[in-house]
């Protein structure tokens, strides 16, 4: 058995094994949020999205109930939605129901068999879309079919899932996908703004716990996988506020001084270390505005709630205005 420090990693064989292993030993332990997503991470997601205190999801549908049709009557009859998420939500359904005879539906997911179910949830509900499917890390370079580049293309991407990446990968996520939808593409992107600690602490540390069961389920994911042997119970659920980042922090923080063993690794844990789990930022207009920009996209339409807690933008080519 080897104490584990950032230069004595044995070799090894998984992403999964390698971000634990590398995350977990380093001075200020994180692991990469993606990870946070195995089947039942998603089913606690999917849980945490209909909470009192979890505002975005019901707050997002809302805005693009009241704006469908604004956002529809800038995009020209007969379009192709790419989604980049598995969608087959409300929200896919909203848009989907709101444009004008579209063509083309493509959902783009890393998670094939939740992808593909998707799909067909989508094309049972709307029988003369032609659904096509692409299994890829949205994050990269994704190949959209060739078919889509004749008939217009609006970009989808809700959830404000653009606050769980760096600002390098923003502009590298919006710049890629300018590219590949092509010249006159139009994009509609959800994210979430900045407001008062008060309402976004217990958005991501609800009293029912869920949230806690959603941030833990990411070490009973080690044990499982990894053949880790993490106590739940002496780890606790903590979000924080980093004003300075604009950012409310997941983390996990250990209850006592602890060694875990994963696989023939041992991770030593002081009394009250973390280890960071996700960032969810939240913008301004302006800073997510200046993203855009910078990426290539210019902001055509702008909407929210009555209570500016969310934000949908319609964006299209730099050189466009509406
Ligand atoms: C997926 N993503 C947009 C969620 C968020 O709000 O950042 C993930 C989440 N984490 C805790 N609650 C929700």
């Amino acid at each position: 058995m080897t104490i584990a420090n950032r230069y004595s990693q044995p070799s090894s064989t998984s992403p999964f094994q390698d971000d634990v292993l590398d995350g977990l030993t380093r001075q200020r332990k994180a692991l990469p949020s993606r990870w946070l997503y195995d089947e039942r991470g998603s089913e606690l997601f999917e849980a945490i999205t209909t909470l009192p205190e979890y505002y975005p999801t019901r707050t997002e549908t809302g805005i693009l109930r009241d704006c469908a049709s604004s956002i529809a009557s800038v995009v020209e009859r007969g379009a192709a939605l790419v989604e980049y998420g598995a969608g087959a939500s409300t929200k896919t359904h909203i848009v989907l129901d709101a444009l004008n005879s579209p063509r083309y539906y493509v959902p783009i997911d890393i998670s094939g068999d939740f992808l593909l179910a998707a799909a067909k949830r989508i094309e049972t509900a709307y029988p003369a879309l032609d659904v096509a499917p692409r299994i890829a890390d949205f994050l990269r370079t994704v190949s959209l079919p060739q078919k889509i580049q004749a008939v217009p293309r609006l970009g989808f991407f809700p959830g404000s899932t653009i606050g769980n990446l760096s600002d390098l990968e923003i502009h590298t996520y919006l710049a890629r996908s300018k590219a590949s939808l092509g010249q006159g593409a139009r994009f509609l992107l959800g994210y979430d703004l900045r407001k008062a600690a008060e309402t976004l602490i217990p958005a991501y540390d609800d009293a029912q716990g869920v949230t806690a069961a959603f941030n833990l389920n990411i070490l009973a994911r080690i044990n499982r996988e990894l053949n880790a042997d993490f106590d739940l119970s002496r780890f606790r659920h903590v979000a924080v506020w980093n004003e300075s980042q604009s950012r409310i922090e997941m983390h996990l923080e250990s209850l006592g001084r602890q060694t875990v063993t994963i696989g023939s690794v041992k991770v030593r844990f002081e009394a009250g270390e973390t280890i960071h789990t996700e960032n969810s930022r939240k913008f301004s207009w302006d800073t997510m505005r200046r993203m855009c920009t910078a990426a290539g996209w210019s902001t055509l339409r702008e909407y929210t709630d009555c209570a500016e807690q969310f934000a949908v933008v319609l964006l299209g080519s730099d050189d466009e205005t509406s």
